[in-house]
C-alpha cells in the first residue's frame, strides 16, 4: 500500500497539472506551483499507520444470517439477494433494485473500505445499466432513483455508473462534447450530500463531481476491486480491475469532512437496460494513525454536517470556460493600458497634424 499511496502524490500533481493545461492563465499557473510545492513537503505519514479488519462491520463470505436473520450484521433490501457466491443487489433484468446495509454505525475515524465486486451481463457494451452504488451515510435502508438508494442523502457515495446518461442525451440531440469535459465510461465517481444536495441523474452527476475515472469492469474473467480510504479528511479512491494486483489511482482529495457514526452499505438499480450487479465482499479496516499536537487541534472540532473544502476549486476543470476574477482583473488592467497607449499615440497624432496645419497657415 506505501508505494500506492506515494503513486498518488505524483498522480495529484499531474491531476492539477492537467487542470492548469487546460485553463493557463496567471491565477492557475499560482495554484499549480503553490499545490505542487506544498505536495513535496507534506509529510503523508505512512509508516506511522497499521490497519486492522473489523468484522462486525465487514461483509463476506459465507454472508452468515444475511438476509435471514434479524441479529445479522448486515441487512438486505429490495431485489436484493444472498447465495453462496456473492450478495447479488440486481440480477440482469428490467427495472430492478436492491440494497444491503449495515445494521451497525461506523465510528472510526480513519478508515479503508474494500469492494470486492462484479458487474456482468448480456448487454453489449453502452446497452446495459445503470450502475453500483458504494455509501457511507447517516441514512439506511432507503428507497430512490440515486442508483436504488434515496436522493439529498447525508455522507459520502462512490458510484460505479455504467450508462453514460448525458452522452445518449447529447446524441440524441446531434451535439457533441468538447474532448476536455468528457467523461469515459463505465466511470467511477464520488460525490459528497449534505441532506439537500441533489444527484442530477441525467447528467450521471456532473454538477457534483469532486472527482473520478474511467474504469472498465463489465464482463471481466478475473476478480474486480475498489478501495475506498478516509484518513486525516483526506478521501482517496483506488481501483484494482485489471487483474495485476495492482491499485490505480481513481481519485484523492483532502478536506473532505465525513462525520462518525454513519453506515456503510451498497446498492445497484437497473432500468430499461440491466446488469448483473454482485458484491462479494466490502471488508472494513480500522486505521491507525498518529497525529502530531497540530493535526490533533486543526481536526479537533467535531463534523456534523458532510462537506468539502474549497469545492470551487475541485470544480475549476468544468466551469474552464468561465473566467476567474484574477484573469478578470489583468485583462482591466491591460484593456486600461491599451486604452492609454491608444490616447497617447492619437494625441501625438493629433499634435502632429495641428502643426503641419499651422505651417499650412503661417
Ligand atoms: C449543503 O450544501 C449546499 C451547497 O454547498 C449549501 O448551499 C447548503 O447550505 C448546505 N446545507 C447544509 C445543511 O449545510
Ligand atoms: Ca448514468
Amino acid at each position: 500500500m506505501a508505494a500506492a499511496i506515494k503513486k498518488n502524490k505524483i498522480l495529484t500533481i499531474s491531476r492539477i497539472f492537467r487542470l492548469y493545461k487546460m485553463a493557463p492563465n496567471t491565477y492557475s499557473t499560482f495554484l499549480f506551483i503553490l499545490i505542487a510545492i506544498g505536495l513535496c513537503f507534506a509529510d503523508d505519514g505512512l509508516h506511522e499507520m497499521e490497519e486492522f479488519l473489523k468484522r462486525e462491520l465487514s461483509l463476506s463470505k459465507p454472508y452468515q444470517g444475511v438476509g435471514s436473520s434479524s441479529s445479522s450484521h448486515w441487512e438486505l433490501m429490495g431485489d436484493a439477494m444472498v447465495t453462496s457466491e456473492q450478495v447479488r443487489l440486481t440480477t440482469d433484468m428490467q427495472s430492478k433494485q436492491g440494497a444491503v446495509w449495515s445494521r451497525i454505525p461506523c465510528h472510526l475515524r480513519d478508515w479503508e473500505l474494500q469492494v470486492h465486486f462484479k458487474i456482468h451481463g448480456q448487454g453489449k457494451k453502452n446497452l446495459n445499466g445503470d450502475g453500483l452504488a458504494i455509501w457511507y451515510t447517516k441514512e439506511r435502508m432507503q428507497k430512490g432513483p440515486v442508483f436504488g438508494n434515496q436522493d439529498l442523502f447525508t455522507g459520502l457515495g462512490v458510484f460505479l455508473d455504467t450508462y453514460p446518461n448525458e452522452e445518449k442525451h447529447l446524441e440524441a440531440q446531434k451535439t457533441r462534447y468538447t474532448s476536455r469535459t468528457q467523461r469515459i465510461f463505465p466511470y467511477v465517481l464520488a460525490m459528497v450530500g449534505n441532506g439537500s444536495i441533489s444527484y442530477d441523474h441525467e447528467r450521471d452527476g456532473r454538477s457534483t463531481e469532486l472527482g473520478g475515472c474511467n474504469a472498465m469492469v463489465r464482463n471481466l474473467k478475473h476478480d474486480t476491486f475498489l478501495f475506498i480510504r478516509y484518513v486525516r479528511r483526506r478521501l482517496t479512491i483506488m481501483i484494482d480491475i485489471d487483474g495485476q494486483h495492482e491499485w490505480r489511482d481513481c481519485l484523492d482529495i483532502p478536506g473532505v469532512r465525513l462525520p462518525q457514526g454513519y453506515y456503510f452499505g451498497a446498492s445497484a438499480i437497473t432500468g430499461e437496460l440491466s446488469d448483473n450487479h454482485d458484491v462479494i465482499s466490502l471488508k472494513v479496516y480500522q486505521l491507525t494513525v498518529l497525529r502530531s499536537e497540530a493535526e490533533e487541534n486543526e481536526e479537533g472540532e467535531e463534523i456534523t454536517v458532510p462537506s468539502v473544502d474549497n469545492m470551487d476549486l475541485l470544480r475549476m476543470g468544468e466551469n474552464e470556460e468561465g473566467w476567474s476574477p484574477i484573469a478578470i482583473f489583468f485583462s482591466i488592467v491591460f484593456s486600461m493600458l491599451g486604452f492609454f497607449l491608444l490616447i497617447v499615440v492619437g494625441l501625438i497624432v493629433y499634435s502632429h497634424w495641428n502643426e503641419n496645419r499651422r505651417k499650412r497657415f503661417y
